[in-house]
């Protein structure tokens, strides 16, 4: 497995986060610290889940790398997670241990406590005695990554060694990685973006990782003006932040920027629609045509604009090297004609095991063998075209996927709410902005709603837009009809 080979750049620095840089000699140590702490004399955690809390860093890949080594299941927790969203987690995993970094002790302690867990800081495990671990194999599980569907709550993605080799020696293979690229890491390390596409593709080819957290647009533009990155890649709305970020600085600040953007030699787009005038506005300041590409939790990246030649706006390209991907008609027929819309499926070295302990949900999620996606597209001239998904209670906010149903579960429990429905509705900076249709007893403000759903809506993306109403639109039958809200919520 790729973090066990790093011999070959062993004095090489693989992180850094500002005036610190670790090569991937220390992490290796670090790494047989912290499996030597959760064995603890044991030969091996036998697929243990082992959830994590820790910021971008050195503890964070120390911690990854740790688990790994002791035979572990690697669930990275949310940085902006409240303690309910933590407490789901770790039961839904059944989890056996928790390691957190001291800043998240206060948050993550009590609920380790009060399962009986194994409980560790970074700072402990890291001064453990060393140990090996058992041999690794690719059919080991060894990661879970939470996220919404169309069901109420979360399900945890199951990916084995394999499957993230995979993944990563797609893009890799396909983006060109070499051990001389140096990419500034700016997104959550609790998704595949951060986790797969940046950090696993850096550290599988000995190259340097900068971490830069939280995100903040200034110092980004400030690195690029440096002119020494190779890489950047993020979701649409942070292109967005940078666009608007850069338009605020006067010339020579601007004309650095641009300059230190030419150094670089590839710029990469993904987990949400990039809107056009997004491209057009960076490509007119970085001299990039930003790469745009598409893939899902369960299954890595899976279509590519080109590395080299022509990057189609508005196109999510081709399917990425060992990635199957076919399109099915709503009876699930496959679909010869590329003008007709059709449901992405998709197969391969890449795709994910399991959902957590949901055997049936698991199930579902394939056809013939095929993951279905739920994201539907047509093909243009060989290239991919996304019309959007097939259920209308998945939003894309932010490149964060959130469940209409989760929030409305959320926001019944507010005293004054006898109804909702949840939509996402376009936006120019997000994406989609989540929108709530209520029905209330009495008047109810947009801000006291916020601040009644701090901790919890927080992770769920604040409803932005709220439209109080007599009564829902509804079909005869009494069901709410989404598209009716969403027009509803979309109207000036
Ligand atoms: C925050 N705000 C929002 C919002 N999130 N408003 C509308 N919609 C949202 N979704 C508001 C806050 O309330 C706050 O308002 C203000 O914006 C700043 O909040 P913040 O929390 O500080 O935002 P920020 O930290 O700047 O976050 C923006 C971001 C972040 C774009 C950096 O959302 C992010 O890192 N997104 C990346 C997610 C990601 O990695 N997804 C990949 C999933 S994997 P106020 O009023 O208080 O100022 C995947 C597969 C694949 O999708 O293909 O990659
Ligand atoms: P997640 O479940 O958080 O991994 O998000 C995966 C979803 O993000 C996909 O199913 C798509 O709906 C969406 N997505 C990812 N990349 C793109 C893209 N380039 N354009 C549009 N949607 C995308």
């Amino acid at each position: 497995m790729f973090f066990q080979g790093v011999d070959s750049f062993a004095d090489r620095t693989a992180l850094s986060l500002g005036d610190s840089a670790w090569t991937y000699q220390q992490l290796d140590a670090a790494a047989g610290a912290v499996a030597g702490a959760l064995l603890d004399g044991a030969d091996d955690l036998r697929e243990a889940r082992v959830a994590f809390l820790a910021p971008p860093g050195f503890e964070y890949v120390a911690a990854q790398w740790g688990i790994w080594r002791a035979g572990g299941v690697a669930a990275p927790l949310g940085l902006m997670h409240p303690p309910a969203e933590i407490e789901y987690a770790l039961d839904d995993m059944q989890a056996a241990a928790v390691i957190v970094h001291p800043d998240y002790f206060d948050r993550v302690a009590p609920l380790a406590q009060a399962r009986g867990l194994q409980l560790l800081t970074i700072d402990q495990a890291l001064q453990a005695t060393p140990q090996t671990g058992p041999e690794m194999t690719g059919d080991r599980r060894a990661m879970i990554l939470y996220t919404s569907g169309t069901t109420s709550r979360p399900k945890g993605v199951v990916t084995t060694h394999a499957h993230i080799s995979a993944q990563i020696d797609a893009l890799v293979e396909a983006w060109e990685w070499t051990a001389d690229d140096r990419i500034l890491h700016v997104l959550p390390l609790h998704h595949i973006h951060g986790i797969i596409n940046v950090l696993g593709c850096a550290l599988r080819t000995g190259a340097c990782c900068e971490m830069l957290s939280p995100f903040d647009a200034d110092a980004v533009l400030d690195r690029f003006a440096d002119g020494d990155l190779t890489l950047f890649m993020a979701v649409p709305t942070i292109y967005s932040r940078l666009i608007a970020a850069f338009e605020k600085r006067d010339a020579v600040s601007q004309a650095a920027v641009s300059a230190g953007c030419g150094r670089m030699r590839l710029m990469v787009s993904g987990s949400a629609a990039l809107p056009v005038s997004v491209l057009e506005k960076w490509r007119e300041i970085s001299g990039h045509t930003l790469l745009e590409r598409y893939g899902m939790t369960e299954i890595g990246m899976a279509l590519s604009n080109p590395y080299h030649g022509t990057r189609r706006p508005g196109h999510v390209g081709r399917p990425l090297p060992r990635v199957e991907i076919r399109r099915v008609d709503e009876s699930g027929a496959l679909l010869a004609d590329d003008a007709t819309p059709g449901e992405i499926e998709a197969r391969g070295p890449n795709v994910f095991e399991e959902y957590w302990n949901r055997p049936e949900a698991t199930t579902a999620a394939f056809h013939d063998g095929w993951f279905r996606t739920g994201d539907v597209a047509v093909i243009d001239n060989g290239d991919y075209r996304l019309l959007g998904r097939n259920s209308v209670d998945i939003i894309k906010t932010g490149g964060y996927k959130v469940s209409a149903l989760e929030i409305e579960e959320v926001l019944r429990t507010h005293p004054q709410i006898r109804e909702c429905a949840v939509v996402g509705v376009p936006d120019e900076e997000w994406g989609e902005c989540v929108a709530a249709c209520i029905v209330a007893d009495g008047p109810l403000e947009l801000a006291e709603l916020r601040a009644w759903g701090k901790e919890l809506l927080a992770v769920y993306k604040v409803p932005l837009r709220l439209l109080c109403v007599d009564q829902l639109p509804r079909n005869a039958m009494g069901k709410v009809q989404k598209p009716a809200v969403k027009s509803l919520m979309e109207s000036p």
